[in-house]
């Protein structure tokens, strides 16, 4: 980062808190998700932080979502949640969902969770970590907007669908990934348009097909899936989990939706989580310590664990009680809270 501004832990969630609630969300959706932001904010996730109130304040310029409408859970016997986001942002719902998932899991062994007809625009790992911080492992998964070619394609298809990961480690930062079946996250390439910089090559193609590092051209062609056939497979999986399986849209459909509206994609998510007490065979502890051994031989070859940068930042940052974020995001979003109040 160039030129950086210092911002307290409180003035993260309190720009947050401000800027949503002028754009027109009401207190318990500015909450969650300035929450959000503030937890991604302190993990120095650039992406998916603070730098996502422009896609919040979007959404609700757009004119689709309902900035106070309250999530419904529906009733069930069985091991799946299912919790009706009405057209609202996805964590509020989350939040009124997730002791019913840590429940039904606590008693099923497995359970899942089925977010549905959702704007959404977040990380997951914070959600996956929620749960692994009540012992649980668990998996999150949602589509976006079709933007991602899938491999030997040449247009857009499928969304940039994150798949996020969380393996409970006793007095340990839990085990954890989260990461776009796209090479890179769309916010990513959002950040290298505003920093002026060329896209690495493999990540992108233009609107005719051909290779590309320029983030406007990537914008208006496709992306590309990591990994070619394994993420394009991925990524389509990940459509149908947490689409046509749960009653909600795929990426293509979420783009047809919007209709050229700006703001943070509509469609579901699904979240999956595992308790390792029923799953063990009564020996949990013998199978967490063969957990930790593959970690330490992992560890032990110099390699790092996902998320390792992470938690060093949110140790550094929580212990000198601010985070750097660059100057001109600081001055975009300044501008943001003055035109939200306007
Ligand atoms: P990154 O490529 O930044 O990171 C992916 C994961 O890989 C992280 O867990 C990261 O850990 C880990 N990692 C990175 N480098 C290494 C390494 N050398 N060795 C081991 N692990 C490593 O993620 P993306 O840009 O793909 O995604 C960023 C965020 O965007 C995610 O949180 C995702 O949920 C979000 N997103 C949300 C979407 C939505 O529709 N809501 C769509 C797409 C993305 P670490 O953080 O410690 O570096
Ligand atoms: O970064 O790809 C992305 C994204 C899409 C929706 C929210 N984030």
């Amino acid at each position: 980062m160039s030129e950086t501004v210092k911002l307290s832990l409180d003035e993260i969630r309190d720009l947050s808190l401000s800027i949503l609630t002028k754009s027109g969300f009401g207190p318990d959706h500015a909450v969650a998700i300035a929450d959000t932001l503030t937890t991604c904010q302190i993990d120095d996730c650039q992406s998916h932080g603070l730098f996502r109130l422009f896609m919040c304040a979007d959404t609700i310029k757009a004119g689709q979502i309902d900035g106070h409408v309250e999530p419904v859970l529906e009733p069930s016997d069985n091991a799946v949640v299912r919790v009706n986001a009405q057209g609202g942002m996805s964590l509020l719902a989350f939040e009124k969902a997730l002791p019913v998932l840590i429940e039904k899991t606590r008693t099923h062994g497995i359970a899942a969770m089925a977010i549905n007809r959702c704007f959404h625009f977040s990380a997951l790992w914070p959600e996956v970590e929620r749960l692994s911080s009540a012992g649980l492992a668990a998996m999150a998964m949602v589509p976006s907007h079709s933007w991602v070619a899938p491999a030997g394609g040449t247009r857009g298809s499928l969304g940039t669908n994150p798949l996020a990961f969380s393996w409970p480690r006793r007095g340990k930062d839990p085990f954890t990934f989260d990461f776009a079946t796209s090479a890179f996250a769309r916010g990513e390439i959002e950040l290298y348009r505003r920093a002026g910089k060329p896209l690495p090559e493999g990540v992108a193609i233009d609107k005719y097909g051909n290779p590309t590092t320029d983030p406007q051209a990537a914008m208006d062609g496709a992306m590309l899936t990591f990994g070619s056939y394994k993420g394009s497979a991925l990524s389509i999986m990940i459509e149908l989990l947490a689409g046509p399986l749960i009653d909600d849209l795929t990426s293509l459909e979420s783009m047809e939706y919007a209709d050229g509206a700006g703001g943070a994609p509509y469609h579901g998510e699904i979240l999956l989580a595992f308790d390792p007490a029923q799953f063990s065979g009564g020996r949990v502890d013998e199978n967490d310590a063969r957990a930790e051994r593959l970690f330490t031989d992992i560890t032990d070859q110099g390699a790092r664990l996902p998320s390792q940068r992470r938690f060093a930042a949110r140790a550094r940052n929580t212990e000198r009680g601010y985070v750097e974020i660059a100057k001109t995001l600081h001055g975009d979003l300044q501008a943001l809270a003055e035109q939200a109040q306007a």
